[in-house]
């Protein structure tokens, strides 16, 4: 089934969107040293130094195949002081440099994004296995963000306000905050970190990054695209942009650093957890993207060829692995049987296999633990009385140590069980509705609350959905799957998804502080609120 068949297109957009990537289809998928040579070929046209991925202690494996690709250094907690340290000094620079000039900086790096596209995006398939059609998109993902934050830069204004004394003026200035921590998830090893750099860099900020540990080769290449563009204008401070490599525990540092004036970090709840108290017990900034259980409700009035290519994206593109990826749907009882019917049947057509093969829809999950944590919550299912359709393993032949699984569509009684938590996998469980408002409690009953959808034509239905009775999450849509969002909006969810959000509208002021000025112009000393204090 075709993603692109809408009628009337319109034409590509300027954002060089249709950049085409060169299928490396040559590779086996069993031979980890074919693998191992792409990875060093693309890592060393992107500028990355050999020393930081030939003999280091941290092997690097790419889930086509499971095979070792490389081997990165990693950062020991000497070097996560000097980092912070790094970071700081250059912000006592890089605050007083103008924030347009700071702009000029980033359209550079979004320019290097541009220019190594493919290499970029064929570096993100081999280390998360996301197929290369949606690398690419994620690759377009920081080129946008950088766009914006180049407008932004020339934007970063405050309000004036009318004061109630006589020759008074009141305004809020925008300064930058400080030095930023990102930390970042396997699943978006680019353009989680570039939403958070490219606005904390215009912001006036500095960044210190840590990248999962499953994917720190794309953060090396994105670091060195952005440490050739720094080079290149005298303004930018040696030290702007760090990058760590290692386990949580740099995390947890950076939360303990009061150097560290805001986290932004993406990940699971179990994650913002640990970090949260940490940050709070120093009053620093946060920002927190963690898991999502997202749903979609489809009504009696949905266009269903639409809904079932939407739903499919969302369930079953990136193996699940999106934060955003739809894992509950609820079916109205007059359309259940149909769309469930042809739900199956576009499952069945899905191409899984090697994500360098443009044919491939659904590559592998990035690990053995994730294929283990999605066996546990379809045994659950089944214990919960679901009707479990796939999961199971499948592609043997890429190998031993590569975990390709079949998207699974579970027919749930009720919710209950591992549909109220997040399995980051492909695993839909589907359920029967009768009436709207039952469907909105129950797509609120679980504690995320990321991202959501509802396929209606019904203006009501739409209208409700998006209410303040409607869906509790941060990101609402109707008629688009609730994953795949422009960078244009805030993105982030609710409750157990943190209250963070990064990328476009305002998100830039978690990034700065605000100063409210009052400036008296006159002669007198009229104090607020009518005040007296003479002596
Ligand atoms: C994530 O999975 O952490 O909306 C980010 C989306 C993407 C970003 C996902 N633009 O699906």
């Amino acid at each position: 089934m075709s993603m692109n068949h809408t009628a009337g297109r319109l034409p590509a957009a300027a954002t060089e969107t249709t950049t085409a990537i060169p299928a490396i289809t040559a590779i086996p998928a069993a031979d980890a040293n074919e693998l191992g040579r792409a990875c060093s070929s693309l890592l060393a046209a992107l500028g990355v130094a050999e020393a930081a991925w030939r003999e280091g202690g941290l092997p690097v494996s790419s889930p086509i195949n499971g095979g070792i690709v490389a081997l990165a250094q990693e950062s020991t907690a000497l070097d996560v002081g000097a980092a912070i340290a790094q970071a700081a000094d250059a912000f006592a620079t890089w605050r007083l440099v103008p924030a347009p000039i700071r702009g000029d900086l980033v359209r550079r790096f979004g320019a290097a994004l541009r220019r190594h596209k493919q290499e970029l995006a064929l570096l993100v398939t081999i280390e998360t296995g996301k197929i290369l059609s949606e690398a690419a998109g994620e690759v377009q993902e920081a080129i946008d963000i950088c766009d914006f934050a180049v407008g932004l830069s020339r934007q970063l204004h405050g309000a004036t306000m009318a004061s109630e004394r006589a020759a008074h003026r009141m305004m809020e200035t925008w300064h930058p905050l400080g030095v930023c921590g990102v930390i970042t998830a396997f699943n978006f090893p680019l353009a989680v970190w570039a939403w958070n750099a490219a606005i904390a860099l215009v912001a006036g900020n500095t960044l210190v990054w840590k990248p999962s540990e499953k994917t720190p080769l794309t953060a090396l290449a994105a670091q060195a695209l952005l440490q050739a563009c720094m080079a290149e204008d005298a303004h930018v401070p040696a030290g702007l942009s760090q990058l760590l490599i290692g386990p949580a525990a740099i995390g947890e540092m950076l939360a303990a650093d009061r150097r560290v004036a805001l986290v932004s970090a993406t990940g699971s709840t179990a994650m913002g957890r640990a970090l949260a108290p940490r940050l709070a017990a120093r009053f620093a900034r946060m920002i927190l993207e963690l898991g999502g259980n997202n749903g979609a409700i489809v009504a009696p009035s949905a266009d269903l060829d639409l809904s079932l290519r939407a739903i499919t994206f969302a369930a079953a593109g990136t193996a699940g692995q999106r934060c955003t990826s739809l894992r509950r749907l609820f079916l109205h009882e007059t359309i259940y049987d149909t769309c469930l019917a042809r739900l199956r049947a576009a499952y069945d057509s899905l191409r899984i296999g090697n994500p360098l093969d443009p044919q491939t829809l659904v590559g592998p999950l990035i690990d053995q633990p994730a294929y283990e944590r999605m066996q546990q919550a379809l045994a659950q299912a089944r214990a919960h009385g679901g009707l479990v359709r796939g999961g199971e393993r499948c592609r043997p032949d890429l190998g031993a140590a590569a975990f390709y699984v079949r998207p699974a569509l579970v027919e749930m009684p009720q919710q209950s069980g591992p549909m109220l938590e997040e399995t980051f996998a492909p695993i839909l469980y589907v359920m029967r509705y009768a009436d709207l408002d039952a469907a909105i409690a129950w797509h609120n009953q679980v504690d995320a609350g990321l991202a959501s959808a509802i396929f209606t034509l019904d203006l009501r239905e739409a209208e409700r959905f998006l209410s303040a009775a409607g869906s509790d999450c941060g990101i609402v849509n109707v008629n688009i799957g609730p994953s795949g969002a422009e960078i244009g909006g805030a993105f982030g969810g609710e409750k157990d998804s943190g209250g963070g959000r990064e990328a476009g509208s305002d998100a830039w002021k978690a990034y700065m502080r605000r100063a409210t000025n009052t400036i008296n112009y006159g002669r007198a000393l009229p104090l607020a609120q009518g005040v007296r204090f003479d002596f």
